[in-house]
């Protein structure tokens, strides 16, 4: 008996329970911050498919910010809930490690054992065999329970679908969108169409697996409750009442636990946001390691975007310097950059160097095209052009010793402080691995023409292998530092500082 529902497979059923349900939570916090869907290469407001908002975009480049758009949704619905895309990213990633493994675990105890012949069909009757099912099922009839060894053919043909075609997929479409794999394999993502088309299948397939838990969660109370449950639950094998009232009180109180467990880490990460951003990047820190950290970017020597995939539309996040928040900015913007200078060094290298829009043109320029993507969801393709962030160091000569970080310091503020705190100059600490990228340079180009002032004039970072938070526009600074605990919060960047994004996001 026992051996119907070993005790593998029930607790793999219920940590799937619990994963899936942080993973589809805090996706619906990560589809809030940006709550609209394209089939298009790039995001251009006004060709939405699906749109979870209301709110009318400006067409205008350069007016309007991607924060601007995002929604808040109740912590009751999402995980965390309340405009927390960092956290909300950060458990989706700690859901997808462990769901993984948890499928892992599952699959591979599946063919050890030989259970796998339960759920995936070896002969081609299973289809008429389900069909008879389905037409019982939709005529509101349940087959008899003869037919559930200890599954129907209808039963065996989804559960396969689910965890041999749509599981997978989810993956697969998850990882399009993350922006280390991009910018490693950028054909993978090409093969789907782009990020965006990645980001909707991933919606559809999410869709679809809701429907499936709704339908199996439904018919397991419809379809013999009274033998099943006591089964699948006491693993007993008798149709009694006593034993079916038992376990359904089991089923339904589990449910219930696993509901409010969820609902309790919403509310365990709004009280104390720092300590869920310190749990959470400890926790998902190793799997960014061994999975994605490594990859470097190899958008410029693989050259699979081209041309014809160079964007109509541009989102922005984060508008130029204001006359209060830089004058100065607004002054070499007048005058053409003529005696705008980047600092460059600082007190590691007990020196200071400035170089001027001209010196860096001057300098070797690489050029590429490569994909924008925000955490919050939008991408561009665009073509880029700058200096190797690399090569501006050496101007420095050798790198100190104690030089563990490069920190890049913007002439804008910070859109946005949490807690009310003053705004801050956006900066960035880019670790020294990311900083020596062949992708890494100091734009002053976009698609051959200067920059535009939304997207960082005269000069923006470009960190292929990241999200665009890491990318300062308005770049005024350059050091070495040896830490960043102590600069802003000690996060390491503003946006990790204020969304509590992770410092190596790459997810
Ligand atoms: N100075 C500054 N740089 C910034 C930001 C900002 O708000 N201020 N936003 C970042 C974020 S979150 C993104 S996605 C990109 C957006 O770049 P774009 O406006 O050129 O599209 O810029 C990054 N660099
Ligand atoms: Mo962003």
């Amino acid at each position: 008996m026992e051996a119907d529902f070993p005790f593998w497979l029930r607790a793999t059923h219920l940590f799937n329970f619990v994963l899936l349900g942080i993973l589809i939570r805090s996706g619906w916090e990560i589809l809030a911050s940006l709550p609209r869907l394209w089939w298009r290469n790039d995001s251009k407001p006004g060709t939405e498919w699906l749109k979870f908002t209301r709110r009318k975009l400006p067409t205008e480049e350069g007016v309007h910010t991607s924060l601007m758009d995002e929604r808040s949704v109740s912590p009751l619905l999402v995980l965390p809930g309340r405009e927390n895309i960092g956290l909300g990213r950060h458990w989706h990633g700690i859901g997808v490690m462990l769901w993984v493994l948890n499928g892992l675990i599952y699959v591979i105890m599946l063919f050890a054992t030989g259970l796998w012949t339960r759920i995936i069909p070896t002969s081609w009757d299973v289809f008429p065999r389900a069909w008879e099912s389905f037409k019982i099922y939709a005529g509101f009839g349940v087959p008899s329970l003869e037919h559930f060894q200890p599954y129907d053919a209808l039963q065996m043909l989804t559960y396969t679908g689910v965890v041999f075609i749509l599981a997978p997929l989810l993956i697969l479409t998850g990882l399009a969108m993350s922006p280390a794999i991009r910018s490693r394999f950028p054909w993978f993502v090409k093969m789907f169409g782009g990020v965006q088309v990645a980001r909707s299948l991933h919606f559809i397939l999410h869709a679809a697996l809701i429907l499936f838990i709704i339908g199996h969660v439904g018919l397991v109370f419809i379809v013999h409750p009274e033998y099943n449950l006591p089964h699948m639950i006491l693993g007993i094998e008798a149709n009694e009442p006593e034993y079916y009232a038992q376990a359904f009180t089991i089923a339904l109180i589990t449910i219930g636990v696993v509901i409010a467990l969820l609902i309790g880490l919403s509310y365990w990460s709004l009280a104390n946001r720092p300590r869920a951003q310190r749990f959470l990047v400890a926790v998902t820190e190793p799997g960014r390691q061994l999975f994605l950290n490594w990859m470097r970017p190899r958008m410029s020597k693989q050259k699979v975007f081209t041309e014809k995939d160079i964007s109509e539309y541009h989102w922005t996040n984060g508008l130029p310097p204001t006359k209060d928040e830089s004058p100065e900015w607004l002054h070499h913007r007048d005058t053409d950059w003529a005696d705008w200078r980047l600092e460059l060094g600082g007190e590691l290298n007990g020196k200071t160097i400035e170089l001027s829009l001209d010196d860096l043109k001057a300098m070797p320029k690489h050029k590429y095209i490569g994909v924008h993507s925000c955490m919050q969801g939008w991408s561009a393709t665009s073509k880029w052009a700058g200096v190797k962030l690399r090569d501006v160091l050496e101007l420095l000569g050798p790198r100190p010793q104690n030089a563990n970080y490069v920190m890049i310091e913007s002439h804008g503020l910070a859109q946005v402080m949490y807690d009310n705190k003053p705004r801050e100059p956006f900066y960035s600490v880019i670790p020294l691995r990311d900083a020596y990228e062949d992708d890494t340079i100091l734009a002053y180009e976009r698609n051959d023409k200067p920059l535009d002032n939304h997207l960082g004039a005269p000069l923006r970072l470009r960190v292929e292998s990241n999200h665009g938070y890491k990318m300062v526009k308005w770049v005024r600074k350059i050091e070495w530092v040896e830490h960043y605990e102590n600069i802003g919060d000690g996060r390491g960047g503003t946006r990790e500082d204020s969304a509590m994004q992770a410092f190596n996001g790459r997810i």
